[in-house]
Order: structure tokens, then C-alpha cells, then sequence
């Protein structure tokens, strides 16, 4: 029944794995962190979890210079979610015909993905906090399904990163330093509807949306560029004029980033991101439209308090 199911799941997905959902539930509960993911909570009849992933580039698109803004390169082309959701379902339906109870998602509600990854040993944690595969990096997309058949694993060594620091030392944040510091992330500051601090504004000088810093200075993703899946390939909207955003609507916005992954927080926190590039990339045309942002969004205090500070930082420019 395994070579069955291995066959299927291998028409689909780059590189997959197994670990047994007691297994995982042991290990993650015992993790004891507070988290939504402690005494995480899986159906009894599901006996496996197959890991599954994708591989996408790591190559970047060419920066045009002030006053564009990048994305993160994970979300550059179509949305990983619905690339995946695509082939989630034709594997679900595909096992189910088997006989199988199958329950497959991506950027699971119930699983740690990276940490069900590692311990099925498709790759290991590394100090930047992904899971890093041998062949893609740290490049790889990640999905679980839930089956409720027993599959027995083999274990293969995995890697680790010995004595490098080298993500730690140069997160421009400190985000990685001794552990996660969440609140620190840029990826995660640029998607939080939060007022910037000095501090949070300071080191956004390209990226409008998240970080790949970890990524790029690792010395795992050396010579790593996989070009399977035309869907990550770069599409023109991963490259943005910051003062055509800020002129946009949301309907306008919508229509243009409906699925791409860096849409799902909304059109004002990738205005507030630009405003804080703008004032930083020293943008003085930009303030009558700031200025308009301020009076259109008085109501939104996350916003109106970044916004106003970034004002104030243009205005002082020579
Ligand atoms: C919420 C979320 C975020 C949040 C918070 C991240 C976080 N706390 O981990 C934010 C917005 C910051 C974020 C950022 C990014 N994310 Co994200 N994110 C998620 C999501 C939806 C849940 C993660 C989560 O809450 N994990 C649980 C918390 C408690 O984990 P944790 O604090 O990191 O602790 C883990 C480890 O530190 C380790 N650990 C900690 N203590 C101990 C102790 C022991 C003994 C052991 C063994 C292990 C261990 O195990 C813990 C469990 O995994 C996952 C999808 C999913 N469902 O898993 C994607 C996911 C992790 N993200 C992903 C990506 C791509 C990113 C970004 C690269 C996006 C970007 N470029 O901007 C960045 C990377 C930043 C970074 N350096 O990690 C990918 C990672 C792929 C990979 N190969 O690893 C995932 C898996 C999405 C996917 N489906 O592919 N993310
Ligand atoms: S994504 Fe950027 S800010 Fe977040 S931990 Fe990595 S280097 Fe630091
Ligand atoms: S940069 Fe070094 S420490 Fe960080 S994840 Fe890569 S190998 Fe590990």
C-alpha cells in the first residue's frame, strides 16, 4: 500500500515524507510552548502525516531602483496557497479512491508544518527557523496531509548548522537572536496591522512585503535555483512603484494582486509598508500623497501613527 500512495503523492509534489501522527502529537505537546499548535489536536483516525513540498526559485528579480519596492520572494508569481490547494485536492481525491480518510492543507490551522517536516526527516530546523531540505534549501513550500493508514518510516541522516551564525548575525533586526523573536521579523512586522516604531521603520529600504535575508545569506541555499513550476516564476506585480500604490484603489488593487500571496492582509498595510520605504528612500514628491493617506485614513490608528512619523522624517529631509 506505501509504493500506492508514494506513487500518487510523487506525480504531484517535489520531495515528501512520513511521520506518525502520535509521533508528532508526543513531540509537539511536549514542545511545551504556548502557542496555538500545543496539545495540538489531530482526528484519532488518522494514523500518518505525509509532508509534502514544493521547490521555487531563489532568484530575484533585478531592483529598478527609488522608488520601487520589492516582495518577498516566496511571494512573487501566483500564490503558493492556491498552487498547492490545486494539487492538494487532486491528491485527496486520488488517495480516496484507494479507500483512504485523507485530510489535506497548506498553512495548516492544526499542524506545525515545519515541525511535522522535520521530524518525518524530510530536512531540519536551521537557525534562521525553516526547514532546510537538502536538495531545495530553504526554498521549498510545505503542505501536510493526514491519512488514516499506518506507514512505517526510514530514517536518513539529516544536517544541521554545526557552528554558523551566519543568519544570526545578520538579521537587521536580531529577530533570530537565541530564539524567534516574532515581534522582531520583518516578515511578520510587515504584515502586522501595527503602529512602526523608529526601530521598525529603520530597515525597510527595498522590500515593501516581508524579508529573505536568512535565506539569501545561507550557506545551505549555495547554488540552490530550482525553475519547476512556471506559477513562481516572476509576473511584473512582485516590482512596485510605491506612489502609483499609494494613488491606487482597493478595487484597482484587487484586480491586480487578487492571488498573489502577499495580498491577504490588504491594500492599507502595503500602503503604510510604502509610505515607510518612501520616507526612507528620502521620496519628497511622495508627501501631498502621504498627506492625502493621513486624511483619508484618519480613523486607523496603526496607520495614521506610521504614516505621520514618515511625514515628518521626509519633511526634515534637505
Ligand atoms: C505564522 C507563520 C509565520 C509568522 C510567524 C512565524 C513563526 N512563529 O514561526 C511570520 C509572519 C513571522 C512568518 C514569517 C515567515 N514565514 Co511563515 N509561517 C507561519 C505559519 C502559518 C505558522 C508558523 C507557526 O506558528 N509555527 C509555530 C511556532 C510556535 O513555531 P516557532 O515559534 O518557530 O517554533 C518552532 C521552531 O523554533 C522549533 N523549536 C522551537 N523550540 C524548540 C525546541 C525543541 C526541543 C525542538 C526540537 C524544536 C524547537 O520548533 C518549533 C515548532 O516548529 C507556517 C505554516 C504552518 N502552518 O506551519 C508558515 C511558514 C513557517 N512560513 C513560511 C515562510 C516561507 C515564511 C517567510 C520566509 C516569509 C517571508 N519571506 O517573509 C518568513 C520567514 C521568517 C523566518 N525566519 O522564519 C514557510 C516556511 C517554509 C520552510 N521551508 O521552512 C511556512 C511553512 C509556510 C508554508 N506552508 O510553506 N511566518
Ligand atoms: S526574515 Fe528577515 S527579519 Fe525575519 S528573521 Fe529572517 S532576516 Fe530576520
Ligand atoms: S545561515 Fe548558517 S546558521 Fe543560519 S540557517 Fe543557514 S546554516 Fe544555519
Amino acid at each position: 500500500m506505501k509504493e500506492n500512495i508514494k506513487k500518487i503523492v510523487n506525480k504531484y509534489v517535489d520531495t515528501y515524507a512520513f511521520v506518525s501522527v502520535d509521533e508528532y502529537l508526543k513531540k509537539r505537546n511536549a514542545l511545551m510552548r504556548n502557542d496555538r499548535y500545543h496539545h495540538a489536536n489531530i482526528d484519532q483516525s488518522f494514523q500518518t502525516i505525509i509532508t509534502v513540498g514544493l521547490a521555487y526559485p531563489s532568484e530575484t528579480v533585478k531592483y529598478k531602483g527609488k522608488p520601487y519596492g520589492i516582495l518577498s520572494r516566496y511571494s512573487y508569481g501566483k500564490d503558493y496557497h492556491l498552487v498547492f490547494q490545486e494539487k492538494l485536492e487532486l491528491m485527496t481525491k486520488e488517495l480516496k479512491q484507494l479507500g483512504f480518510k485523507v485530510k489535506a492543507e497548506v498553512d495548516s490551522m492544526t499542524i506545525d508544518e515545519r515541525f511535522a517536516s522535520k521530524l518525518s526527516h524530510m530536512g531540519y530546523i536551521g537557525k534562521n527557523q525553516f526547514l532546510i531540505h537538502p536538495t531545495y534549501g530553504t526554498y521549498l513550500y510545505l503542505a501536510t496531509i493526514l491519512i488514516d493508514e499506518k506507514i512505517e518510516t526510514t530514517v536518513d541522516d539529516v544536517d544541521d548548522c554545526g557552528e554558523c551564525t551566519i543568519c544570526v548575525d545578520l538579521c537587521p533586526t536580531n529577530a533570530l537572536d537565541e530564539y524567534f523573536h516574532m515581534e522582531r521579523c520583518i516578515s511578520y512586522t510587515t504584515q502586522a496591522k501595527i503602529p512602526f516604531t523608529s526601530s521598525m521603520r529603520k530597515p525597510l529600504k527595498k522590500m515593501v512585503y516581508g524579508c529573505d535575508i536568512c535565506q539569501v545569506v545561507c550557506p545551505k541555499n549555495k547554488a540552490i535555483d530550482f525553475h519547476m513550476h512556471p506559477e513562481f516564476e516572476p509576473n511584473g506585480l512582485e516590482q512596485i512603484n510605491l506612489l502609483e500604490l499609494l494613488r491606487m484603489t482597493n478595487k484597482e488593487y484587487h484586480e491586480l494582486y487578487h492571488d498573489n500571496a502577499s495580498s491577504w492582509k490588504g491594500l492599507l498595510v502595503m500602503k503604510r509598508n510604502a509610505i515607510v520605504l518612501l520616507a526612507n528612500q528620502q521620496i519628497k514628491e511622495a508627501i501631498p500623497l502621504i498627506e492625502e493617506q493621513i486624511k483619508k485614513y484618519v480613523d486607523v490608528p496603526w496607520f495614521i501613527e506610521t504614516a505621520e512619523a514618515s511625514l515628518e522624517q521626509l519633511k526634515r529631509v534637505e
